[in-house]
C-alpha cells in the first residue's frame, strides 16, 4: 500500500465503463467513512483536498490522516489537490507529498490557462506527480440550458484537444452542464453528452473528469429538512447520467456535496432525537456510518467500481 498517482487507476478505468470516485475530505470521520467503504467494495480511491479544506484542517493533519487511512485499510490511495488556483498551491502540495494536483486555470483566457497548466505540469512531472487541468466553466444554476450560454461556457472539443497536446496534462476536467453544490438544475437536468462524446473521440487516451457530480440524494435532503434544516429545491445529477458519462471517457467523478448532506442529515437527526447528549462521538458515529453507506452505494451502483482495485 502507498500513496499512488492516478495514472494506473485511470488507464484501467478508461478501458472499461467505470469511474473512480474522488471524494473531498476535511476531517477524520469523513476520511474513515470513505476509506472503509472503498476497502469493503475493493475499489480504487481518490481522496481530494480543496484550498478550503487545507485551511480548515491544516496541511499536516490532512496528509497524516490520509496516510493513516492508507495504513489502516491497506489501500493504495491517491492524495489529490482539488481546484488549485495558482502555481504556488500546486507546488506546496507536490512538496507536501500529494500524488496528484489540479491546476484550475478555467477562469483565465485559453492561452493563459495553457501557460499556467504547463508550468504546473513541468514541476509536478519532475517529481512524479500527476496533473489535472480544467477547460470550460461549470454552469451555475442561472446560466445553464440555452444554447448560446452553452457554447460560451461548456468545453470546446477542439480546444480540449489542443490544450491536452500542448500542456502534456494527465487528465482534463470538462464542463458539460454540471455545477458545484446542491442546486444544480432549476428544471429538467441536462448534460451535454454529445459534446462529451466529441471530446472523448478527439482525445480518447485522456482521462476526463466530471466535477459537480453529486446526485444530491433526496433521502438526505428530506432528512435535513425533516430535522430542522432548510434546503428546499436541492437537485443533483441523476445517477444514470453519471453511469452514461463513465461510458464516454469520464474516469474521475468528484463528490463533495453528497458527503456534506449525509453527514449533516445524521447529525441533525441525532440532535433532535437526543437533546440531552453532548458527546461528539455519539453524533459523529452515525454520521461516519452514513458516509460509508452512501459511498458504498456510489461505488457499487453509480460508479460501477466495486472490485476494480
Ligand atoms: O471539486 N468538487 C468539490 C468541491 C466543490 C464544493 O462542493 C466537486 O466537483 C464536487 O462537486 P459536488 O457536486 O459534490 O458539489
Ligand atoms: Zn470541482
Amino acid at each position: 500500500m502507498a500513496l499512488v498517482t492516478s495514472r494506473a487507476m485511470f488507464a484501467q478505468a478508461l478501458k472499461s465503463d467505470y469511474a473512480v470516485g474522488a471524494f473531498n475530505v476535511n476531517n477524520m470521520e469523513i476520511i474513515q467513512g470513505i476509506a472503509d467503504a472503498a476497502k469493503i467494495e475493493n475499489a480504487p480511491l481518490i481522496l481530494q483536498v480543496s484550498a478550503g479544506a487545507r485551511k480548515y484542517a491544516r496541511p499536516a493533519y490532512l496528509v497524516k490522516l490520509v496516510e493513516a487511512a492508507m495504513e489502516d485499510t491497506g489501500l493504495d490511495i491517491v492524495l489529490h489537490l482539488d481546484h488549485g488556483e495558482d502555481f504556488d498551491i500546486c507546488k506546496k502540495c507536490v512538496d507536501d507529498g500529494f500524488t496528484s494536483v489540479m491546476i484550475d486555470g478555467s477562469k483565465h483566457p485559453f492561452e493563459e490557462n495553457m501557460a499556467l497548466t504547463k508550468q504546473v505540469v513541468e514541476y509536478a512531472h519532475a517529481k512524479g506527480v500527476s496533473v489535472e487541468a480544467e477547460l470550460g466553466k461549470l454552469a451555475g444554476i442561472e446560466d445553464n440550458i440555452n444554447v448560446d450560454a452553452r457554447s460560451a461556457t461548456f468545453t470546446d472539443p477542439d480546444e480540449a484537444a489542443e490544450f491536452v497536446e500542448k500542456t502534456g496534462v494527465d487528465s482534463l476536467a470538462i464542463a458539460i452542464g454540471t455545477s458545484h453544490g446542491a442546486y444544480k438544475f432549476k428544471g429538467e437536468p441536462f448534460l451535454d453528452f454529445e459534446r462529451l462524446q466529441k471530446i472523448h473521440a478527439l482525445i480518447p487516451d485522456t482521462p476526463l473528469v466530471l466535477h459537480g457530480a453529486s446526485t444530491v440524494l433526496p433521502d438526505f435532503v428530506a432528512k435535513c429538512n425533516e430535522f430542522g434544516g432548510n434546503i428546499p429545491g436541492a437537485q443533483g445529477v441523476p445517477e444514470d447520467m453519471i453511469r452514461t458519462a463513465a461510458k464516454y471517457g469520464i474516469c474521475k467523478v468528484n463528490i463533495d456535496t453528497d458527503l456534506r448532506l449525509a453527514m449533516t442529515a445524521e447529525i441533525r437527526k441525532y440532535f433532535i432525537e437526543h437533546p440531552a447528549e453532548f458527546d461528539p462521538r455519539k453524533y459523529l458515529s452515525p454520521a461516519r456510518d452514513a458516509i460509508q453507506a452512501m459511498v458504498q452505494h456510489k461505488i457499487k451502483n453509480v460508479l460501477n467500481a466495486s472490485n476494480k482495485r
